[in-house]
């Protein structure tokens, strides 16, 4: 069983924490957007740790689409990297718990209907995209049969 290592960014952590010590009733929403967001839990590329990265929650049917925009900084953020080195996570959305693989989305028509849906769920993320040179990954979440 690996370590969980929790963020570094405290109010990160600090909702992972709520969110998981509640059972999934608490700390439901980016502060007072009042938006969802679910868990993804991911191992770190490096330390075989256990990651668990708060998202927005944008669902495709039983698919989830994972958005790295890290507020449109310039880079990506870790768990990128982490989600290509090992696809396989754990995501928690409320209560639920679900068991499913990541691949990056890569064809630009995809990629267009699932950025679309993401906005509509999170209109921040164009402003994001807008304000960085990068192309803002997208991954979809799928369950695990
Ligand atoms: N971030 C998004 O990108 N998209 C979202 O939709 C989003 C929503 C959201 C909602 C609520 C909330 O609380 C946070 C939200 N965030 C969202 C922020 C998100 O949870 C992450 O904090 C953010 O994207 C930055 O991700 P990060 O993986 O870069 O996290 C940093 C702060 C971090 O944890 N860094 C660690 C550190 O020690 O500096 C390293 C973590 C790591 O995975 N390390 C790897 C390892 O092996 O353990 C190695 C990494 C490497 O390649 O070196």
């Amino acid at each position: 069983m690996s370590e969980y290592i929790p963020s570094p960014t405290d109010w990160v952590a600090k909702q992972v924490e709520l969110y998981e010590s509640s059972g999934g009733t608490e700390g439901l929403t980016l502060r007072d957007t009042g938006l969802p967001v679910i868990i993804v839990t991911n191992t770190g590329r490096k330390t075989g740790a256990i990651r668990k990265t708060p998202l927005m929650r944008v669902a495709d049917g039983d698919n989830y689409v994972l958005v790295a925009s890290k507020g449109g900084a310039p880079e990506h953020p870790f768990w990128y990297y982490n989600l290509k080195a090992d696809p396989n996570v754990e995501i928690r959305d409320k209560t639920e718990l679900y068991t499913m693989r990541v691949r990056e989305v890569n064809d630009p028509a995809e990629r267009q209907r699932l950025w679309a849906i993401a906005v509509e769920a999170f209109p921040p993320y164009q402003q994001y995209q807008n304000k960085t040179d990068r192309l803002i990954p997208v991954f979809v979440a799928e369950p695990v049969a």
